[in-house]
């Protein structure tokens, strides 16, 4: 066996149970060195220029894009790989019929012999990381051992890490341990690739162990499946922790918003992915709210962590730092607060390379180069049939480069949350917006919520994939606990946020989107904050309260009445077969499935009947 120089953990940590977790992975994984990772700007840029050097990084034209990097991914390591995500729990029925499962001490003895050398001829990577402000205390602390530089760099901007985590930390802190690799050991001599990762996709594990709170990663180097802080962490462990201490880890965004008065009112949303949900968090409202003094801003984008406070309302942070969006579709018209914040010290993936150094993907704006270096390193030009991009090309960029940046986005208390939204992408059905009778009908209709598939998703383009919460790849635990627990949190919280739903996607008979989305949902927004602080009036529908025409502000978009009517028209014959369609997803939690989700199933269907129901 190789010998390895294994690194004594620096003087900074006293924390014996992390000195010996690090040492006893340093045995396994038999790296050539461990280097603990301090979080300065001095090291983030040391590992940039060593990945430029090695061919992982390419530096982007410094004029135009000052501290941007590139990076290509290897082609069968470029997006979260939903069938090769288990979560571990020791009994089968609590990891429930979503998830993938394997009884945790099988899958260790299957990873243990994979890990074993795994990292040899690399470093590993000992990063200290805090998901949400240092010191916070809906804030929790992960440990990331990975030998990827990459994924340092990115856990940097998507994380507060570093030394003053391992501070915050102390001698015996709780962490969660994060173990990774990109599965791809050098023997001596052996030259290194650009994106060393497994190849075969069959050989890739995103493993989570929540009893355990640890989570093992092999195979990939690709964001989800790598940075862990994120989906595996904030999410999939979170929620299991939610669970059990009283709080939730949910997959929304938050954002802020100020009315000329200066009265603030912050909304969590969650929406399955390709509906926009990056947009929605950076919205620039319409001119003449600009113009009246309305501010929206932006506490986060993908992950919210909320926690009951002492005066009974809901209080909640971004647990992550920076922005892991996609590129492709991202424009000056659809997200000018993305396309600013990406401007400088952003690390982009899988998208193309100009002739002068900048970088390209299918929707940015203005003409397509008419010659540039495709995701895969091709040459490529208009009309070669390729995207240049790949659809999952991302930006890693920090947070607080974005204009629309909340004040709030670091306060450790956390920001207090008016009303919970929830949006799939619907062509028909589901109306514009509304608001759910109460907290349980809100939570049945979050439980229910779909999305019609896009080219880019799995299974039948059109056909709606139920998406709970937006949750379905990331609930660490069994779905049918995780809407009881919603049900629970319902009748533990004295100050409830209303919920409401809405669907920016619904289309007419020629197949046109019947609303023009974008900076336009200011105006729904400002519905739901009105009704949220009781100064919006609505009548009651079959689905909730539903607003009507006049209940919005119309001035400078031209939306008649009966364009309002089309985009909110709840049509029994579709109901009902919605509803019945509810059960396919019942009928899978059955076991688990909160007893009030039949009755208000039941509720719903006669409602469609009521007085003055439109059929
Ligand atoms: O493909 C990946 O690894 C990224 S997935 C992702 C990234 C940022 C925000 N949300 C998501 C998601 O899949 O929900
Ligand atoms: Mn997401």
């Amino acid at each position: 066996m190789r010998t390895h120089t294994l690194s004594a953990a620096p003087e900074t940590v006293t924390h014996k149970k992390l000195a010996a977790w690090v040492e006893q992975m340093a045995i396994l994984c038999q790296p050539d060195q461990v280097y603990w990772c301090d979080g300065s700007q001095a090291e983030y840029d040391r590992l940039c220029e060593e990945m430029v050097g090695g061919g992982t990084f390419i530096k982007l034209n410094q004029e135009k894009r000052p501290g941007c990097f590139l990076a290509r991914s290897h082609p069968s390591d470029v997006a979260r790989v939903e069938d090769r995500t288990f979560i571990c729990s020791a009994r089968q029925e609590d990891a429930g019929p979503m998830n993938n499962w394997m009884d945790p001490g099988k899958m260790k003895a299957l990873l243990e012999p994979k890990f074993a050398g795994c990292m040899r001829g690399r470093t590993m990577y000992v990063i200290p990381f805090s998901m949400g402000p240092i010191g916070s205390s809906i804030s929790q602390i992960g440990v990331q051992l990975t030998d990827s530089p990459y994924v340092v760099v990115n856990m940097r901007i998507m994380t507060r890490m570093g030394d003053a985590v391992l501070k915050a930390l102390g001698k015996n802190g709780s962490f969660v341990e994060c173990l990774h690799t990109v599965g791809m050991p050098l023997e001596p001599g052996q030259p290194d690739v650009a994106w060393p990762c497994s190849p075969d996709p069959k050989d890739k594990y995103i493993v989570h162990f929540p009893e355990e709170r640890a989570i093992w990663s092999y195979g990939s180097g690709y964001g989800g499946n790598a940075l862990l802080g994120k989906k595996c962490l904030a999410l999939r462990i979170a929620s299991c922790m939610a669970r059990d201490d009283g709080w939730l880890a949910e997959h929304m965004l938050i954002s802020g918003i100020k009315s000329p008065e200066g009265e603030k009112t912050y909304v969590a949303a969650a929406f399955p992915s390709a509906c926009g949900k990056t947009n929605f968090a950076m919205l620039v409202p319409p001119k003449h709210f600009l113009d009246e003094g309305w501010e929206v801003t932006t506490v986060g984008d993908d992950i919210a962590w909320l926690k009951p406070g002492k005066d009974g309302h809901l209080y909640a942070i971004n647990p992550e730092a920076g922005f892991f969006g996609v590129a492709p579709g991202t424009n000056v018209k659809t997200n000018p607060n993305a396309m600013a914040s990406i401007t400088k010290n952003t690390i982009f993936t899988n998208v193309a390379l100009t002739d002068d150094g900048d970088v390209w993907w299918e929707g940015k704006d203005g003409e397509p180069p008419q010659h540039a270096i495709d995701w895969q390193g091709h040459d490529w030009t208009p009309g070669c049939g390729r995207k240049a991009a790949h659809p999952n090309s991302r930006f890693t960029a920090p947070l607080s480069q974005c204009p629309s940046v909340d004040p709030a986005y670091n306060d450790a208390s956390g920001v207090p949350i008016s009303a919970f939204i929830f949006g799939g992408r619907r062509s028909s059905t589901v109306p514009l917006v509304f608001q759910a009778f109460n907290w349980s009908f809100g939570v049945y209709a979050a439980a229910t919520m779909g999305s019609e598939m896009t080219a880019a998703a799995f299974g039948q383009v059109g056909q709606v994939r139920r998406d709970p919460f937006a949750m379905l790849p990331f609930c660490g635990y069994h779905m049918g606990d995780y809407f009881s627990h919603w049900l629970r949190m319902g009748r533990k919280l004295p100050q409830l946020p209303p919920i409401f739903c809405v669907n920016w996607f619904r289309r007419d008979a020629n197949d046109n989107f019947l609303w023009p989305g974008f900076g336009e949902n200011m105006r729904i927004l400002k519905w739901i904050i009105d009704r949220a602080n009781g100064k919006a009036t609505a009548s009651e529908g079959p689905l909730g309260w539903m607003p009507s025409y006049d209940d919005f502000d119309w001035r400078g978009l031209e939306f008649s009445e009966d364009q309002f009517n089309d985009a909110m028209h709840t049509s029994r014959e579709e109901w009902v077969a919605e509803i019945a369609s509810h059960d396919e997803l019942f009928f899978k939690l059955f076991d688990r499935l909160p007893h009030e989700f039949p009755a208000i199933r039941d509720l719903l269907l006669a409602s469609l009947w009521r007085d003055g129901g439109d059929p």
